[in-house]
């Protein structure tokens, strides 16, 4: 019995060193694979994308685009602690320098001073945007719409009208592939028969534009043209005549009453003049204004297309059209292509005017 003791002893303990084995082995077989996490990558901040974003790119160039032609007055105004004489003296300047006319100048700012006096107004800060607001509250609220009448038989006619070198020819290619992109079938009568070159240059504006074309032999009568373009329209059923005169000053009777003659013609058959536009180069400034009266008084003008305020620092005159004639800035020109005509926003435009930034 004695002798079987040592036995049983190797036996345990061999059981103990192989069970030992066993959990360890097993323990080892469970432990998790180390998970060997790689080192945190250094946030690298991304190349900046430059995506095409064309409508708000165009906005903010449009924005831009406006001269900010009080900007100077209205830093220094800002930057003196007070309103003092100094400070009437640089916002009547600027205002004046703007073309914003002498009469316009004066209403917007004698109530000013006024509400100065009254300490309505105390700060130059609170002076700017009293002004800024004023100018503004003068252009909102007036009807801007081209005028498309859909409930004539015939076509709607809209005719372009001003002085030499205005921009008659390209807005009215702008305006038609605004028109055509709104569905509207265009057809343009050249009724600048005056050079042989303006009918190409409308010519080239319908092939881009998508709108078709009436031309007449050089010289001959622009009435006639677009009477033509008129009766042609009205019979395949064209929505829109857009018709193109020859520059001429205003105080020519004769072309004054050329254009009469071309207004009354034009609605002789199925169409309808729907719009008179006269176009006006904003940096000719005041001079715009007594052209307004006199085409005004010759063809019932209906709106103002005010171009190449791209480039003037004269653009104050929208308020003296629009206060002393009465008559809606409806477009703005504000380059040579295609996109550059836009509907006219007073807001974005007294802001532009008085940003100093
Ligand atoms: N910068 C700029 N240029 C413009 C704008 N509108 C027209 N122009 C340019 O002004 C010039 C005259 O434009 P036209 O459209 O030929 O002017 P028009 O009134 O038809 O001229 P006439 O037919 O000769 O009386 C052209 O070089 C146009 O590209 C504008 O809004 N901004
Ligand atoms: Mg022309």
């Amino acid at each position: 019995m004695n002798s079987s003791y040592p036995l049983i002893f190797l036996i345990l303990a061999a059981v103990v060193v192989v069970f030992g084995f066993g959990v360890v082995l097993q323990s080892r077989r469970k432990k998790p694979t180390p998970v060997i996490k790689a080192a945190p990558k250094k946030v690298v901040a991304p190349e900046p994308v430059v995506e095409a974003a064309p409508v708000v790119e165009v906005v903010v160039e449009k924005k831009r685009s406006f001269k900010n032609v009080l900007a100077g007055a209205v830093s220094s105004v800002l930057g003196r602690g007070e309103i003092n004489d100094t400070s009437w003296d640089d916002l009547e300047e600027a205002l004046l320098r703007a073309d914003v006319g002498v009469k316009v100048a004066q209403a917007l700012l004698e109530p000013l001073r006024a509400r100065v006096k009254a300490k309505e107004i105390s700060t130059p800060a609170e002076l700017i945007t009293a002004l800024q607001n004023d100018m503004a509250s003068r252009l909102v609220g007036t009807n801007r719409e081209l005028n498309f009448d859909t409930s004539i038989d015939g076509p709607n006619i809209w005719l372009m009208v001003g002085v030499n070198g205005a921009g008659k020819t390209t807005s009215l290619g702008k305006i038609s592939a605004q028109q055509v992109a709104l569905g509207r079938k265009v057809l343009m009568a050249a009724g600048d028969t005056f050079r042989a070159a303006a009918g190409e240059q409308l010519q080239t504006w319908a092939e881009r534009s998508g709108a078709e074309i009436i031309r007449g032999a050089e010289g001959s009568d622009p009435s006639s043209v677009i009477f033509d373009a008129v009766q042609a329209a009205n019979a395949r059923k064209f929505d829109l005549v857009l018709a193109d005169t020859a520059g001429r000053l205003q105080n020519n009777t004769n072309l004054m009453e050329e254009l009469r003659k071309v207004r009354r013609v034009a609605e002789k058959g199925a169409g309808t003049v729907t719009e008179t536009l006269l176009v006006i180069d904003a940096t000719t400034g005041q001079n715009g204004l007594s052209q307004a009266r006199l085409f005004a008084d010759a063809t019932q003008v209906t709106g103002v297309v005010l171009t190449k305020l791209d480039g003037s620092s004269k653009g104050g005159i929208v308020f003296a059209i629009e206060t002393e004639l009465g008559i809606p800035v409806k477009l703005v020109g504000l380059g040579e292509t295609m996109e550059d005509l836009v509907a006219f926003n007073p807001t974005e435009f007294v802001e532009a005017l008085c940003s100093t930034t």
